[in-house]
């Protein structure tokens, strides 16, 4: 198993992937979509939270990322003697539509095969995708890891509805008419990733990228009115058996699956393990379940971190782990001294295994 660190767009720079080497991560994942440029609330030395208004604006929907900019960041990460394992999300400015299947979805599956064509070209061999249309919403923030690190967490279920022009937490359309986007079924939802997996795939096996699934965060049946796709264990079976293919893989939430209210949480990660479905791992932990969960620091909450490593091993996982999010520290620098605790835990985790 190996060892990688998951940065923000803002954080795409030499110093964070000196930080990254110093901690001994061999792999980075790589958010390309900016979550902080225009949100009221998201800080930039925490992971995105946002308000009713989500994380602000959504990219530009004409620009694309390009086979040339991918290649640029996986030259300069490695000049920085790391490798480039994925990249993480969609912009919705970019497939929006095949979220809420509007009137551009034709288009947008276009450009969600035209970014894997990219990705594939750069060599970058995963990419994280999260099928929602309300996104990471409805999280709050508090002192609620030990010592009262900051930490995010969920106080009770979120049903505001979402308004136009809102898609997957962002607002793709400022200028969008009054009203909210009407509640679609699970059925419906299920329809629309089954045309984006029959688009995709085909694309991401040619192009040598595995496409690697979120499950919701958080992890309810509605949010903000509008079905969730992967709230229970048993729905990341779904989501593969829905179109078998060695693209068709999970980005393995560890924190999101033991906030889901059904399924044990080793049985679930050997099932998918042993399948040898994981893109790669989310690796982070959290105490209580929807609604009302904690995150917390890697080593107390309700996963037992060893337990689960010692199954990924035996199921012979070999991809990479990251920390995900981590509480917040008291010290000048929140984000890294989190982050590093996280990374120095799995570093000595992953040695002991040996
Ligand atoms: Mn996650």
């Amino acid at each position: 198993m190996k060892l990688g660190l998951g940065l923000y767009r803002h954080q795409l720079n030499a110093e964070h992937y000196r930080f990254a080497k110093q901690c001994g991560c061999t792999h980075l994942v790589v958010h390309l979509v900016d979550y902080f440029r225009s949100s009221r609330s998201n800080q930039p030395g925490d992971q995105p939270v946002g308000d009713d208004t989500g994380w602000g604006l959504a990219g530009d929907p004409q620009r694309l990322w390009t086979a040339e900019e991918l290649t640029a960041l996986r030259r300069e990460i490695n000049a920085a003697g790391l490798e480039l394992e994925a990249i993480e999300n969609f912009d919705p400015a970019h497939w929006h539509d095949v979220l809420l299947d509007g009137p551009r979805r034709l288009q947008q599956l276009e450009n969600v095969k035209t970014i894997i064509r990219n990705v594939g070209a750069a060599g970058i061999p995963v990419f994280g995708y999260n099928f929602s249309i309300a996104g990471v919403a409805g999280r709050v923030r508090g002192p609620f890891a030990r010592g009262g690190a900051e930490a995010v967490g969920m106080d009770g279920p979120v049903d505001r509805p979402l308004p136009n022009g809102m898609a997957w937490n962002m607002v793709y359309d400022p200028n969008a008419a009054p009203g909210v986007v009407p509640s679609a079924t699970h059925a419906q939802l299920w329809e629309r990733l089954q045309v984006f997996l029959e688009a995709v795939l085909p694309v991401a096996e040619a192009a040598g990228v595995k496409m690697a699934a979120h499950p919701d965060d958080p992890p309810l049946p509605f949010v903000r009115s509008q079905p969730r796709l992967v709230y229970q264990p048993q729905l990341y079976q779904k989501l593969l058996d829905l179109r078998p293919s060695p693209s068709n893989t999970l980005e393995f939430c560890l924190g999101s699956l033991a906030e889901m209210t059904e399924g044990d949480i080793y049985d679930v990660v050997d099932a998918y393990s042993r399948q040898g479905k994981l893109g790669y791992v989310h690796f982070r932990n959290v105490r209580g379940k929807v609604p009302d969960y904690k995150e917390t620091f890697i080593d107390e909450g309700d996963m037992d971190m060893l337990r689960i490593l010692a199954i990924l091993k035996r199921n012979g996982y070999q991809g990479v782990l990251i920390p995900d999010h981590a509480p917040q520290m008291s010290c000048a620098a929140p984000w890294h001294a989190g982050m590093a605790f996280a990374l120095g835990y799995l570093k000595a985790a992953l040695q002991s295994l040996r």
